[in-house]
C-alpha cells in the first residue's frame, strides 16, 4: 500500500449546555420555561443530564449554588439562578471568569431581609453596630453592610437561620423572605429588605465556538422572548379621533400602536397595539371612559425581538 492514510474527520456538532436547579423551589418553573422556549428532552429521575431531542442544548440539573460556578468555569454555557445566589457565589477577581446576568425571569421572586426578635428596637442600619448577625449570604451581606458604614458580625450558617436568636447564636437574622410566614413562626419581625430577588439567566465569558455562541444568543432570545410574552397582550380597539392621544396614553407599555381608519365612519379609528404590560380590568374601565368601544384583549403566543 502506498501513500499515508487519511485522517479521518469527525464533524461534531456544536452543543451547549444550561444548568437548571435539579430539585428545589425554581425546578419546574425552569424546566417550563424551557419546554415553552420549544425545546424537548426527556427526563429520567435522577437523571442528572437531558440531552435536547430537538436542539443541541443538554439541561444540566444541579444544586442551585454550583450554578455561578459551572458557568464561570465553562462546563456550562447558560444557567437559571436566583440573583441571590448569583450575588453570593460568583467568582470575581482578576484573570477569573465571571457568571453574568444576561436577563430577568418572572420567578422564584423573594428579599433578602433583616428580621429581629419581635420587641427588639430597630430604627435603622445604625442600630446594627456591633451585632450578631445569622446568615447564609456573608457577602452579601457584609457588602450591604459596608455601604451602610456599619460594623457587625456576620454569623455564616448554612440553613435554619431563623432559629439563631432562640438558640442565642445570633441578635438577628438575614434571611430570604416570600410570604414572611417562617418569619412570624419563629417571632421574628422583618425590618431592612437587603435584596431583591428573583431567578435571572447567567451566562459566562468562557470563549466558545462560532457555532456554540450563536446557540447561546438563540436561547438567550428565545428565553427572553418566553418571559415578555407572559404579561403581554395585544388589544384591539375603537376610539374617537379626537380622543386618540389620551387612550394611546393609557395603553400600557406598547410604544406604536397601529392606528387605522374605519370604512364609514370618520370621527373613529381602530387601534392595535401590543401592551409589554398586563392590561387590568382597571385600564379596560380607563379606556371606556375615555370614549373607547369595541374592546379586545388577547393573549400573545409568541413574540421575536
Ligand atoms: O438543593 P439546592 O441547593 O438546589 O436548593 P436550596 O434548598 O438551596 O434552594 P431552594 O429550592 O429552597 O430555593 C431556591 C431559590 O428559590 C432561592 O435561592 C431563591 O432565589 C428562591 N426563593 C424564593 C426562595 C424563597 N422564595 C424562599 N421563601 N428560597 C428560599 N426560601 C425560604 C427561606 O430561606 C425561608 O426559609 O423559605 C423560607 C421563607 O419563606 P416564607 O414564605 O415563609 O417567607
Ligand atoms: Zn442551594
Amino acid at each position: 500500500m502506498t501513500g499515508e492514510a487519511k485522517p479521518m474527520t469527525v464533524e461534531r456538532e456544536a452543543r451547549i449546555k444550561i444548568a437548571v436547579q435539579k430539585s428545589g423551589r425554581l425546578t419546574d418553573n425552569s424546566l417550563g420555561l424551557l419546554r415553552r422556549c420549544g425545546l424537548n428532552y426527556s427526563r429520567a429521575a435522577d437523571q442528572l443530564i437531558c440531552f435536547g431531542e430537538n436542539m443541541p442544548v443538554d439541561v444540566l440539573l444541579v444544586r442551585d449554588d454550583d450554578i455561578p460556578s459551572l458557568i464561570a468555569e465553562g462546563v456550562c454555557q447558560l444557567g437559571l439562578v436566583g440573583l441571590n445566589v448569583l450575588l453570593e457565589k460568583s467568582v470575581e477577581g482578576a484573570g477569573l471568569m465571571t457568571a453574568r446576568r444576561v436577563g430577568d425571569v418572572e420567578f422564584g421572586r423573594c428579599r433578602l431581609s433583616l428580621a429581629v426578635p419581635r420587641g427588639m428596637s430597630y430604627l435603622g442600619p445604625t442600630d446594627l453596630a456591633g451585632r450578631r448577625i445569622a446568615t447564609s449570604y456573608p457577602r452579601i451581606l457584609s457588602r450591604w453592610l459596608a455601604e451602610q458604614g456599619i460594623e457587625a458580625d456576620i454569623v455564616t450558617l448554612s440553613g435554619a437561620v431563623e432559629i439563631a436568636p432562640k438558640l442565642g447564636r445570633a441578635d438577628l437574622i438575614c434571611d430570604l423572605v416570600s410570604t414572611g410566614s417562617t418569619l412570624s413562626a419563629n417571632g421574628l419581625e422583618e425590618v431592612e429588605v437587603i435584596l431583591e430577588s428573583h431567578v435571572v439567566l447567567v451566562s459566562g465569558d468562557t470563549p466558545v465556538d462560532a457555532e456554540s455562541a450563536e446557540l447561546v444568543q438563540r436561547l438567550i432570545s428565545r428565553i427572553d422572548g418566553v418571559v415578555r410574552v407572559q404579561e403581554a397582550k395585544y388589544i384591539m380597539l375603537h376610539a374617537p379621533r379626537s380622543a386618540l392621544d389620551e387612550i394611546k396614553a393609557l395603553l400600557p407599555g406598547s410604544e406604536a400602536p397601529t392606528v387605522m381608519p374605519l370604512d364609514g365612519i370618520d370621527d373613529k379609528v381602530a387601534i392595535h397595539a401590543v401592551c409589554q404590560e398586563n392590561v387590568f380590568w382597571e385600564t379596560l374601565e380607563g379606556l371606556k371612559r375615555a370614549g373607547a368601544s369595541s374592546v379586545l384583549v388577547l393573549p400573545v403566543e409568541k413574540m421575536l425581538a
